[in-house]
């Protein structure tokens, strides 16, 4: 899979990436990610790559043209499945997008900065918006990152089997168990019995009551079907 970010802080994905599992992915070719410089595509001595809102709005918006051609350089290499445009006010990203974006060939991430893009670039260019989550972060290189990460995990030989993505929180819209290791007991605060029983089939029961139970607790509406239908894609 090969992914294209187009942001104007490159060095800030380049040194996530450099410092993750993702790395690995990258080394054993699993996965391509390339970089690129909104600014690079940018006009004039100062290379702008934004502007005043004519609405006259505080803040500045990114302009459409340095994204277009950015835009275009890389469609005129190859097809891309997707343009992803990270963005709070788009639907919430979940487990479900990150699988079904995994088995795609070509992306473009386009980080946003400052009061977000001209809305033509979303209109015309973008084909699918992302959330992280409902808060606010100030520009789209770490949901870049965020997305890349969960995509990029789930590519078959990018992790290792311990980590293996088939036993992740979400992937069964349940959350993790607890889980414990050596001593089996330290002050006094006890691993549970079923555990070290060697039980196989106890235990698989026991992890399972576990998430159910957890997921009851904290997230009831992972439970429930209709909440966790994925409109994303
Ligand atoms: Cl993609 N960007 C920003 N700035 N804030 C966010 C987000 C994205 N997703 C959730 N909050």
């Amino acid at each position: 899979m090969r992914i294209d970010i187009l942001t104007i802080l490159p060095g800030l994905i380049e040194s996530f990436f450099r410092h993750s599992i993702i790395n690995r992915a990258m080394e054993k070719r699993v996965a391509e990610i390339h970089l690129h410089d909104i600014r690079d595509y940018a006009k004039g001595k100062h290379r702008q790559v934004d502007d005043y809102a004519f609405s006259g709005d505080a803040g500045m918006v990114m302009m459409i043209e340095p994204i277009d051609r950015a835009i275009q350089a890389l469609k005129k290499e190859r097809d891309y499945d997707e343009v992803i445009y990270p963005t709070p006010d788009a639907k919430p990203y979940t487990q479900k997008t990150a699988n079904k974006l995994s088995t795609l060939k070509n992306i473009i991430i386009l980080c946003g900065h400052y009061k977000g893009v001209d809305q033509r670039v979303r209109d015309h260019l973008v084909t699918c918006e992302i959330s992280i989550g409902d808060y606010v972060i100030t520009g789209g290189e770490l949901a870049a990152a965020v997305i890349t990460d969960s995509v990029v995990r789930l590519l078959p030989g990018a992790i290792s089997d311990e980590t293996s993505a088939l036993t992740d929180s979400f992937q069964d819209n349940l959350l993790s168990p607890p889980v414990y290791t050596r001593p089996a007991e330290y002050k006094g605060w006890k691993v549970p019995d079923i555990l070290l029983s060697g039980n196989r089939e106890e235990i698989f029961k026991w992890k399972h009551e576990q998430a159910v139970k957890i997921t009851n607790k904290l997230r009831p509406g992972l439970l429930d079907e209709e909440e966790t239908k994925d409109k994303t894609l």
